[in-house]
C-alpha cells in the first residue's frame, strides 16, 4: 500500500484567488461548472484532482482545449501548457444520486447535500483538492423549484430567480478565502428554525437550522446551543462570527457527526433534532457540544486551517479541547473532566495501545479518512489541556491571541501553533511537541518516602512509554502534573512554594526525584497526583486497598475522587475474576455505596460514581484476556453494589423525576442517577426486578429513564422484557433516531444472535450509516463481551455486515473494522476467530479504507 508523508510535502505551484462555481442540480446527472482565476507562484504542472467526473469540456482563456493539451488519470487532469495567469473553465457532470460513498454531492432523503472533508470535492469538480489551496468561491446553483424550494451554500446570498421552466436559481458567496474541504452546498424542501445573534462589534447574524417538514420545533435546542457557543467564543477568545449568515441543515444520511463548511454546517440529524418527548439527556448534551465544536471551527479550522492532513490535530485536538471547555462552562467542571477521561480511556487508550497506534500528528497514512481518529480529536485536545498546566493559563490565553493574531488567513503547522506559545511563555517548547510525534500512552511509576524528622517527602518519579508499531523506542515527554499533599481529613498540606496547597511538578525526564517539604504537620501526608487527569497517562502507583479507601476519602478532586474509586473497583474485578468463589470485598462496596449517598447533592456526579469501569477498559489491563470471563466478574461487583444500593434506589426512584422537564444539566444529572439506579436495580437480576423495571417503564415521563428501563431489560428472559421491547418499538417506529436507539440498546446487550437478527429486521438500512453503526458499532464497541464470545459468532456477525457496508460505504466499513483492533489481546479461542474474520475479509476485493486498516490490523 502506497503511503503519503509528512516529509514530502511541498507547497502548490499555482494560486487561484477565486472560482465561481455553476450547478445546475439533476440527482443523477448535475452539471458543473467552474471558472477559476489561476496565477504562476512556482515551476511544476498544473495537476487538478478529480474522481468519477465525465468531462464535457476545458477551456484555457476561453478556448476549448483539444485532447492533446491534457492527460487524464482515473484521480487528476493535468494540463500540459499553461501561461503564468489564466482562467480556467471546466464543465463536468456528475451523479449525486449513485453516491452511496457519502462523500463529495449526495443525495438524502430527496434532497441533495455534500461532504467534502477530506477528499471530497474531487468527486464535484476538477481542483487541487489539498487544504492548502484557499480560494474565494462563489455559487451560483438552479435546480427544480418544486422539488429543491431551498438553495444553500457558504457565505451570504446573492441573486436568486426564477426561471420560465419550473426551475431556479440562487447565488452565495463567500468573502473568506477556504480550502476546498470547506465548501457546501444543499437543496431541497426544509423547515427552518430562525434566530438572530448580534456580535460582540454589533454585526448582526441570521441564524437557520434547516431540518426535515414538520420538524423545526425540534431544532431549537441546536439553535440555543448555536447562540451559547457564539456568545462563549467571544467571551472565552475574543472570537466574533464573521458573516452575515449561518446556517445549520440536518441530514439523515451522513458517515459522522458534523461538518463545519464555512457559514453552512451540515450535520448528522441526530445531532440536531432533539424534542423533549424524544431525546435523552445524553442527546441533549452532544448536540450542544457538537453545535459548539462546529462552530469553534469557523476560527480554528476555516480562519486558520490546516496546511496539510498531517496537520489534523492542529484543528481538530485544539477544536475538541474547546468545546469541552465549552460544556465545562455551561456544565459542571468536574463531570465534564470525568467523562472526557472516560471517553479518552475506553477509545484512544485502547487505540494507542494496538495495532492501529499513530502519533497526534503522523508522519504518513495510507488513507486519509481513516486519521479522524481518537488520538487525533482525544489525545490531540489532552496534549492542549496538559499545554495549558505546563506553561500556565495565562500564557496559554496570550499564545492563543497571538495565534489568532499572526496566522488568519492561512494554512498552519503544528510549529506555527506551538511558536505562538513559545513567544508567549518565553520557553522552548521543543520537547514538548515530542507529544505529537510519539505514539503510545506514557506510564508514570510514582514512588514515595517520607522522612519524618525533615517533613519531607520525597518523590521518584519515571516515566515510560510502550513500543507502538514502527516506533521501537520512545523519548521522555514532559509530564505536568498537578500535585497536592493531603492530611486524612482532607486538608491541604501546605508545601513549601506551593500557593494554595497545590503544585505542578514536571517529570521531563525519564526519571526524577522530587522533595516535598511539608510544614504544619509532621505526620505523613497522602499523595494525590495527576489531579484533574492534568496529563494523558496512566499512572502505576503501589498503593494497598487501605490507602486508597484512605486517599478516597480525603480527595479534594473531584476528578481523582472518582477515579480512586475506578482503580479500586478494577483491581477487585480482576481478583474476583481470578477468584470465582470469592465473594466481592465488602470493604470496597460499602466505600463505594457511602459515597454515592454521600455525593447525592451532586446526582450527575454521584451517577459517575456507580458506574465500574467497562469492559472495554478493563480489556487494556490484562493479556491474553477473556471479555466474557471479566464481564462475569464485573456482574459480580456490580450486584454486590447494588444490594448496597438497593434501599437508595428504592428511595430514590421512589420520588417523582423532575417536571416540567428541561434539558439543562441540573435535571439532566437528577434523571442520570435515576437511570444509574435503574441500572443497578437491573444488576440484582431477580423476576422481582423486572417486573419492577416494567413498571418503571411504563410510568416513565422522558426518554432517558424509558430507554435506561429498557437498556436494563434486554438481558432478561422474562415476559416483561419482550413487552418493552415491542411497545417501545410500536411507540417510536415513525421515529428513525428514536428507532436507531432501539437497535442500539439491543445489540449493546444482547447476543451475537441478536444482532444477527437485528441486521435482519426489516428497518435495518445499510444505506443508512445511523442504522448500520446502531447494530454493527453498538455491537462490537460496547458489547465486548458477545463481540469476543468465543463462539467466534459476534465476529462473524460483524465481518458480514463489514463486508456488505464497504461495497457502498468504505469510510463507514473501515470505521467498522477497527473494533476489531484489539483482537491479538484475545485469550486463544476469540483470538482465532478474529484473525479468521479478519483475513477472510482480506482476500475479499475491499475498498482502500478497509484495506488500510485490515493491514495495519493484521501486520
Ligand atoms: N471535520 C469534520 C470531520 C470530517 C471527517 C472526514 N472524514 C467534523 C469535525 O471534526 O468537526
Ligand atoms: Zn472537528
Amino acid at each position: 500500500p502506497v503511503s503519503v508523508k509528512l516529509e514530502e510535502y511541498t507547497p502548490y505551484p499555482f494560486e487561484i484567488d477565486q472560482v465561481s462555481l455553476d450547478f445546475s442540480l439533476e440527482p443523477a446527472a448535475t452539471r458543473v461548472k467552474a471558472r477559476m482565476n489561476v496565477r504562476r507562484t512556482q515551476p511544476g504542472a498544473l495537476v487538478l484532482d478529480g474522481v468519477k467526473l465525465d468531462l464535457n469540456e476545458i477551456r484555457l482563456d476561453g478556448k476549448t482545449l483539444g485532447p492533446d493539451a491534457y492527460e487524464r488519470t482515473d484521480e487528476t487532469l493535468t494540463i500540459h501548457k499553461v501561461p503564468d495567469k489564466f482562467v480556467l473553465e471546466t464543465d463536468v457532470t456528475i451523479n449525486p444520486s449513485a453516491n452511496t460513498a457519502l462523500s463529495g454531492l449526495y443525495i438524502s432523503g430527496g434532497r441533495f447535500c455534500s461532504q467534502c472533508e477530506a477528499t471530497g470535492f474531487r468527486h464535484i469538480t476538477y481542483w487541487p483538492d489539498r487544504p492548502d489551496v484557499m480560494s474565494r468561491f462563489h455559487v451560483r446553483m438552479d435546480a427544480d423549484k418544486s422539488k429543491y424550494p431551498i438553495l444553500l451554500s457558504n457565505g451570504t446570498p446573492g441573486e436568486s430567480g426564477d426561471h420560465s421552466d419550473g426551475r431556479h436559481y440562487a447565488e452565495w458567496d463567500d468573502p473568506h478565502p477556504k480550502p476546498s474541504y470547506l465548501f457546501a452546498l444543499c437543496a431541497g424542501d426544509y423547515d427552518v428554525w430562525r434566530d438572530t445573534f448580534t456580535t460582540m462589534n454589533g454585526d448582526h447574524v441570521d441564524l437557520g437550522v434547516y431540518v426535515d417538514k414538520g420538524q423545526a420545533a425540534s431544532a431549537e435546542w441546536a439553535m440555543e446551543s448555536l447562540k451559547a457557543s457564539m456568545k462563549w467564543d467571544e467571551e472565552r477568545f475574543g472570537r466574533a462570527y464573521d458573516l452575515g449568515v449561518f446556517n445549520i441543515v440536518a441530514v439523515r444520511d451522513f458517515n459522522f457527526g458534523a461538518m463545519e463548511n464555512k457559514g453552512l454546517n451540515i450535520f448528522n440529524s441526530a445531532y440536531v433534532l432533539a424534542s423533549q418527548e424524544s431525546a435523552t439527556d445524553a442527546d441533549f448534551e452532544a448536540i450542544e457540544s457538537i453545535v459548539g465544536h462546529e462552530y469553534f471551527h469557523n476560527w480554528t479550522g476555516n480562519r486558520i486551517t490546516c496546511r496539510d492532513w498531517f496537520q489534523l490535530c492542529l484543528k481538530e485536538g485544539l477544536t475538541v479541547f474547546r468545546d469541552q471547555e465549552f460544556s465545562s462552562d455551561l456544565r459542571s467542571r468536574p463531570v465534564q473532566r470525568i467523562k472526557d477521561v472516560m471517553r479518552l480511556r475506553a477509545r484512544q487508550f485502547a487505540e494507542d495501545a494496538g495495532p492501529l497506534a499513530h502519533p497526534v500528528r503522523p508522519s504518513k497514512y495510507g488513507s486519509i479518512d481513516n486519521l479522524y481518529t481518537a488520538t487525533v480529536y482525544e489525545k490531540g485536545s489532552e496534549l492542549i489541556r496538559a499545554l495549558t498546566v505546563f506553561i500556565g493559563i495565562n500564557a496559554f490565553n496570550k499564545g492563543m491571541q497571538i495565534y489568532f493574531d499572526e496566522y488568519d488567513g492561512t494554512a498552519s503547522t503544528i510549529e506555527d501553533f506551538y511558536s505562538c506559545f513559545e513567544k508567549a511563555s518565553g520557553k522552548d517548547l521543543s520537547q514538548f511537541r515530542r507529544w505529537y510525534a510519539q505514539a503510545g500512552t506514557p506510564e508514570v511509576k510514582v514512588e514515595e518516602s517520607w522522612d519524618a524528622a525533615s517533613s519531607t517527602l520525597t518523590l521518584t518519579l519515571s516515566q515510560k512509554t510502550p513500543a507502538t508499531p514502527g516506533q521501537p523506542t520512545k523519548e521522555p515527554v514532559p509530564i505536568p502534573l498537578r500535585t497536592a499533599l493531603l492530611d486524612g481529613n482532607g486538608a491541604h498540606v501546605s508545601v513549601e512554594g506551593w500557593d494554595n496547597g497545590e503544585g505542578v511538578i514536571v517529570l521531563e525526564d525519564k526519571k526524577i526525584t522530587v522533595d516535598l517539604k511539608v510544614t504544619g504537620t509532621s505526620e505523613k501526608p497522602l499523595l494525590s497526583i495527576n489531579r484533574q487527569f492534568s496529563a494523558p497517562i496512566r499512572i502505576d502507583r503501589e498503593l494497598t486497598n487501605e490507602v486508597l479507601l484512605e486517599l478516597a476519602a480525603a480527595e479534594t478532586d473531584p476528578f481523582n475522587i472518582w477515579d480512586n474509586f475506578q482503580t479500586l473497583a478494577r483491581t477487585e474485578v480482576f481478583r474476583l475474576l481470578d477468584n470465582p468463589q470469592s465473594p466481592p470485598d465488602e470493604a470496597l462496596v460499602g466505600a463505594l455505596g457511602d459515597a454515592v449517598r454521600s455525593n447525592e447533592s451532586d446526582p450527575a456526579f454521584a451517577a459517575l460514581l456507580t458506574a465500574l469501569p467497562d469492559i472495554g477498559e478493563l480489556f487494556q489491563h490484562r493479556e491474553p484476556v477473556d471479555p466474557a470471563g471479566l464481564n462475569d466478574a464485573r456482574k459480580r461487583l456490580r450486584k454486590a453494589l447494588a444490594e448496597n444500593l438497593k434501599p437508595d434506589a428504592e428511595r430514590i426512584l421512589a420520588k417523582p423525576s423532575p417536571a416540567p422537564f428541561k434539558p439543562d444539566a441540573e435535571q439532566a444529572g437528577i434523571r442520570a442517577l435515576r437511570s444509574a439506579m435503574i441500572g443497578l436495580t437491573g444488576a440484582l437480576d431477580t423476576a422481582d426486578a423486572s417486573r419492577k423495571l416494567k413498571s418503571l417503564f411504563d410510568a416513565a415521563p422522558n426518554m432517558t429513564e424509558s430507554l435506561a428501563c429498557l437498556r436494563t431489560l434486554v438481558p432478561f428472559q422474562t415476559p416483561e422484557r419482550d413487552e418493552v421491547i415491542e411497545s417501545f418499538y410500536e411507540t417510536w417506529n415513525e421515529n428513525p433516531l428514536v428507532i436507531d436507539k432501539w437497535f442500539a440498546v439491543q445489540a449493546g446487550q444482547g447476543t451475537a444472535d441478536d444482532a444477527r437478527r437485528l441486521s435482519q429486521h426489516p428497518d435495518f438500512d445499510l444505506s443508512n450509516p445511523n442504522r448500520v453503526r446502531s447494530v454493527a458499532a453498538a455491537f462490537s464497541m460496547t458489547n465486548l463481551a458477545a463481540f469476543h464470545a468465543r463462539d467466534g459468532e459476534g465476529h462473524k456477525v460483524i465481518g458480514d455486515i463489514i463486508l456488505e457496508a464497504d461495497k457502498r460505504n468504505p469510510a463507514l466499513a473501515a470505521r467498522l473494522l477497527t473494533s476489531f483492533e484489539q483482537w491479538r489481546k484475545l485469550e486463544p479461542v476469540a483470538k482465532a476467530s478474529a484473525e479468521k474474520v479478519l483475513k477472510q475479509l482480506q482476500s475479499e476485493s475491499l475498498s482502500k479504507n478497509a484495506s488500510d486498516i485490515l493491514a495495519r490490523a493484521l501486520g
